[in-house]
Order: structure tokens, then C-alpha cells, then sequence
């Protein structure tokens, strides 16, 4: 009975001979292989890593980019994200929040064993036990999981991604206390996708720390370590143990070489915002000498206040970067080029591919795609001198395609970014892509009120076809995909985490995208550049500059702005720094009706919303 669809061996066998020694877990892959009806079952880690590269390429499931580069294509009607397809189920109807899509956990089991049942018949179901943190994190006990996939790719960017093998699971004080994510594939070709019949799922049942993934193998569909255990699991188990917080956030240390000194800063900025442009920034030329900055992640961030020192703490729990290709230059962010050079294990998916060198493309790579296309195949493999007339403008690349590759092979990583006990937290800061009102940096010392910045921050929606221009689609901390329970716990979760804290880190938006109104330039140099508001934020958080305050936050003097080197004009320069007040009350209409979805919303955030509503309405006069 143990595992009679194994024309192989015997499953017990294939787990003692990978040393997976977890009772619990063995069960747990007992039932599973059961279950989907794998017809095999195999244990990996990162030390299996070269031969599953291997047998991928023998396979073709991935094919050769260079030394020690690889390439994928996902099935063309798989290539992002679901968010409508993504649930949140529990066990207790209160759990329901505004963007949390809940469902009752009682509903949505059967749904999903009845699509697993069977699912991965002549499959290789992979085990991939991991870890969500540094190695002896106080966080660690939230951290471990074991993903079953019935993908090798998949298994593949989990080794990227997380830190993956056995050991994570064997000797653990609890053996029943890991995080159990299933992924089932689904015949991709036969699901609906987008449709009324569309048949993916994806639910975290948070209550039971189980994951269950069926009906996609790309990204946070099925790398279920990251966004599902990293984000939306985990920040569940931050709010249900009172102990932590897990945001969508990049995490950088900065050095001041001359001093010696290094601080810390987190953030979140919604999808498309250029989260890892900036936490792999290297600082402008003209600041190079003084000033190294160090990454950390560049995607999530678990926060807790340590008990000996009062401050809080920061790890990147991922062992990765699945970063966003588009884009991605010597200009924008040398630093990504860096970590998927030669020999760094990177594995690219739906970028353009030429089947002759092997060479990857991606828009914006290069100011205009190669001009002689020999071998060159768009993204769903098609070449591109076989395309029509009709259709050579389309993108090679598909938009959100993407590089996975290990914070290891990032060149600035920061030394120490597996310290278990994570990097002391100055600066937390918000910021999304909005054209006008947003000034280039606002800060603010006073805990509700950063809280209350970050549930109202968004991104402006690309909403000009249905005439919304401009209007920010909002995304609280930019959680709004990965929200595990409602919004007016989060808040006062949020208030009590950092709260706790005896030293308070300093809060600020920022924002690098003002354009001018009427020819629509940039206002602001942006990427390496936006080194310099940060350093003003932490010389502000120091008491070195006083800023100007507004109603909306402390925004720099002119002068207090390091800008040697760069390249802006005066009357921009003023335009980032200072206020619209009109424009800022139109917003705050907008915020409340935001902000009273929320049932239970902590009275400190109103009166936060308050206080900046009658400073803006006393200043208009
Ligand atoms: C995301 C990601 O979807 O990080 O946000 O991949
Ligand atoms: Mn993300």
C-alpha cells in the first residue's frame, strides 16, 4: 500500500536513502504521493542541484544561455501571477478581509483535492524541503516548509530561491511544525485560464499552514516558499503569534566609508515600482568614494523587535532574487547584470532566446532589440524572421519575464546577510509610481502616522483606457495581493509590532517618478540618485538637518540635499520638494472612502488621517 504506483522502489526506501528522517514529514509526503498519484517520488535539495540541471536539458524542459545560464519557456497562457485565482482560507468567516479574496476552509479542501486526485499520474512528484530564513533565525520556527511539485523546474528555482535540503526539516523541536505546499501542475493546456471555467486554485488554508497550488508552474503559482509562505502565510503567523511581521519589502544596508557606519532601511513599493532596481542601486559616481550600499533582498522582509536591544530586526528570509526582466540595463541596475553573469546558475524564463549562440534579449536590455535576428525566438518560441509583417512590432520578450538567480551571486550582497539574528532597522519607507502630488521624500517620526502612509500608498493604475488617469490603485504596504487577514488587524498589528520597539525607526515616502505636466520629462535623475534622499532621511532620523515641515511630513531643504553631480533643473528640483496642497486634499477624499473599508480600523490611523486632513484644510486657508 505504502506506494503501489512506484514501478521503482519503495517510497519508504526512496525517503531513507535521502536521509529525510521527519516522521511527520514523511507522512505528510505519504499522503500526497498517495493522493496525486505520482509515479514517483523524489527528495532534493541544493546539493542535487547540477544533475537536476542535467536531466533538464537532457529533457529540454530548460535549455542552455551560456556558462552556466539556463532558459525556460512557460506555457504561453502561464506567465504571471493570478491574483483572482488566489484565496485565503480559513477555518473562522472573521479572518475575511477587503483583499484577502476569503473563503471558508471547509469549501475550498474538497476543491482542491478533487483536482490534485490523480493529477501527477506518470509525474515525479519532487520533495523540496526549505527554509525561509537564515540558518538559527529567531524566526526560524515560521520558516521551514516542505514544497511537493510535480515540476523539475519548478524544484529548480525553489533551490534558487530558498535555502532547500533535508537538513531544514530533520531535527526540528516540533517535528509536526512545518508549513506543508503542494503544487500540482494540471494539464495547463485543458484549464480555462482567464475563463469562466478557468480550474486553477490557489489557497493558503492559514489556519492550517497548508498550501495547496493547483493549475500553473510559474512564478508565485507555483514556487510556493516565496509569496504564499514568505508573504502570505507568514504574515498571518507574524499577526496569530503576535510576534512578527512578514511585508512585501526590499531591505539595504548603507555604509558611510568615511565614519564607518551602516543603517539599514526597509521598504515596500508596489509591483512595477522598481523595488529591485533600487535595492541593488549603486550609489552616483560623485558619492561613490563615501558611500556603499548593501543588498539584502529585494522582495520581502520579516520584521520583529528583539527583546535584549529594543530595535527592530530584519531578514530577507529568500535565498534568491526572481526578478523582472524588463528593463533591465547597464543604466538601470548594473548590479542585476552582475548576479546573472556566466556561471551564476541563473535560469530565465519567457525572455527572448537565440537558438544559435544561446544569447538571451529582453526590452529595454538594449535601446533596440538585435538587428541581425539569425536564431533569434521570441519568448513563445516562435523565430522571429518567421513572424509576419503584422506582427514584427510585438515584444520578443514577454513583459513579465524573469531571472531567478541566488543572493549569492549578487555582487553587492552584503556580508552579512545570513546573520540569523537579521540587521537593525533605521528607516522604513513607502513609495509607488505617481506622476504629480507625491514630493520626492516626506518623513515623518510619529509611528500611526508611517502606518497610516503605508495603507494609503498605491501605484497609479494604468487606467487612462477606461479615463481614471492618474488615480492611484491602492496597495496598504504594497501587501495587497498577499494580504492573509483583514486590514484593520493588520493595522493594529503594525502599530503593536513596531510599537514595542524602544528604538523607533524614522518613516518616509518617496517617490522618483513626478513628471513634468506638460512635456512629461522625469523630474527627478532617479536610480542611482535616489541614494540621495535616503542619505537625508537618515541624516534627518540623526538630527543633522531639520527639513521643511508640511502637513503631509518633513520634506528637505534645498541645501540639505547632497546633489553634487546631479543633473536637474532648479525649477524641478523645487517641484519635488515641495507640497501641492489643492491637489493633496483631492487625495485625501479619496483616502477616507479607502480607508473606511476596513472594519476595525485602529482609532490612531484616523486620527493620523485627521490631523493630516486639517493641516492641509488649515494651510489652503
Ligand atoms: C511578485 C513577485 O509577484 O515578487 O510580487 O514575483
Ligand atoms: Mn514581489
Amino acid at each position: 500500500m505504502a506506494y503501489e504506483s512506484d514501478p521503482t522502489g519503495d517510497l519508504e526506501t526512496v525517503l531513507d536513502d535521502a536521509g529525510l528522517k521527519n516522521p511527520s514529514v514523511r507522512e505528510y509526503v505519504r499522503h500526497w504521493a498517495r493522493l496525486t498519484g505520482a509515479q514517483r517520488v523524489e527528495v532534493v535539495g541544493a546539493a542535487d542541484d547540477a544533475r537536476l540541471i542535467s536531466e533538464s536539458l537532457a529533457a529540454g524542459e530548460i535549455l542552455p544561455a551560456g556558462e552556466g545560464r539556463y532558459y525556460a519557456r512557460s506555457y504561453v497562457k502561464d506567465t504571471a501571477r493570478s491574483e483572482e485565482r488566489t484565496i485565503v482560507a480559513t477555518a473562522n468567516p472573521a479572518d475575511a478581509g477587503v483583499y484577502n479574496n476569503w473563503r471558508p476552509s471547509s469549501e475550498m479542501r474538497p476543491l482542491l483535492e478533487e483536482r490534485m486526485r490523480g493529477a501527477s499520474a506518470g509525474k515525479t512528484m519532487y520533495v523540496v524541503p526549505y527554509l525561509m530564513a537564515p540558518p538559527g533565525s529567531p524566526l526560524e520556527p515560521y520558516a521551514v516548509g516542505v514544497e511537493l511539485t510535480d515540476h523539475r523546474t519548478v524544484a529548480l528555482h525553489m533551490i534558487r530561491m530558498a535555502r532547500c535540503g533535508v537538513e531544514h526539516v530533520n531535527n526540528l523541536a516540533d517535528p509536526e511544525r512545518f508549513v506543508r505546499g503542494v503544487h500540482v501542475t494540471g494539464d495547463l493546456e485543458n484549464l480555462g485560464q482567464g475563463t469562466p471555467e478557468d480550474q486553477r486554485y490557489f489557497v493558503t488554508f492559514a489556519d492550517e499552514r497548508t498550501i495547496l497550488h493547483f493549475g500553473s508552474s510559474y512564478g508565485g503559482n507555483a514556487l510556493l516558499g516565496k509569496i504564499a509562505h514568505g508573504l502570505r502565510q507568514a504574515s498571518y503567523d507574524g499577526w496569530a503569534s503576535g510576534e512578527f511581521l512578514a511585508e512585501q519589502f526590499m531591505l539595504i544596508g548603507i555604509t558611510d566609508k568615511q565614519s564607518g557606519r551602516t543603517w539599514h532601511i526597509c521598504g515596500g513599493f508596489p509591483s512595477a515600482s522598481g523595488k529591485t532596481n533600487l535595492a541593488m542601486m549603486l550609489p552616483p559616481d560623485s558619492l561613490g568614494d563615501r558611500y556603499h550600499v548593501e543588498f539584502y533582498g529585494d522582495d520581502i522582509a520579516w520584521l520583529r523587535v528583539d527583546p535584549e536591544d529594543g530595535k527592530i530586526y530584519a531578514i530577507n528570509p529568500e535565498f534568491g532574487v526572481f526578478g523582472v526582466a524588463k528593463d533591465t540595463n547597464e543604466l538601470t541596475n548594473p548590479t542585476a547584470l552582475g548576479s546573472v553573469a556566466p556561471g551564476t546558475g541563473v535560469l530565465f524564463t519567457n525572455v527572448a532566446y537565440n537558438e544559435v549562440s544561446g544569447d538571451v534579449w529582453w526590452e529595454g536590455r538594449t535601446p533596440a532589440p538585435p538587428a541581425d535576428v539569425t536564431g533569434w525566438c521570441d519568448w513563445t518560441g516562435q523565430l522571429i524572421s518567421a513572424r509576419p509583417d503584422s506582427e514584427q512590432g510585438k515584444p520578443w520578450a514577454h513583459p513579465n519575464s524573469r531571472f531567478t538567480t541566488s543572493l549569492t551571486s549578487v555582487p553587492n550582497i552584503a556580508a552579512d546577510f545570513e546573520n540569523p539574528k537579521g540587521v537593525p532597522i533605521d528607516g522604513i519607507i513607502f513609495g509607488g509610481r505617481t506622476r504629480d502630488r507625491e514630493p520626492l521624500i516626506r518623513a515623518f517620526s510619529d509611528l500611526a502616522e508611517g502606518v497610516y502612509d503605508g495603507l494609503t500608498l498605491g501605484a497609479e493604475a494604468t487606467f487612462a483606457a477606461e479615463g481614471v488617469d492618474g488615480q492611484l490603485r491602492y496597495d496598504p504596504m504594497s501587501m495587497r495581493p498577499f494580504m492573509s487577514y483583514p486590514e484593520g488587524a493588520y493595522a493594529a498589528h503594525w502599530l503593536k509590532i513596531i510599537g514595542a520597539a524602544t528604538v523607533k525607526p524614522i518613516f518616509a515616502h518617496v517617490n522618483w517618478f513626478q513628471r513634468d505636466p506638460d512635456d512629461g520629462h522625469f523630474l527627478w535623475p532617479g536610480y542611482r540618485d535616489n541614494l540621495r534622499p535616503l542619505l537625508w532621511l537618515l541624516k534627518l532620523k540623526d538630527g543633522e538637518v531639520t527639513g521643511n515641515p508640511t502637513p503631509v511630513g518633513i520634506v528637505p531643504a534645498r541645501e540639505e540635499l547632497d546633489l553634487e553631480g546631479v543633473d536637474i533643473r532648479p525649477e524641478d528640483l523645487e517641484k519635488v520638494l515641495s507640497i501641492d496642497s489643492a491637489r493633496w486634499m483631492a487625495e485625501m477624499a479619496r483616502r477616507e472612502r479607502h480607508l473606511a473599508q476596513f472594519d476595525g480600523l485602529p482609532e490612531e490611523i484616523w486620527a493620523a488621517h485627521r490631523r493630516v486632513a486639517a493641516a492641509l484644510a488649515a494651510e489652503a486657508g
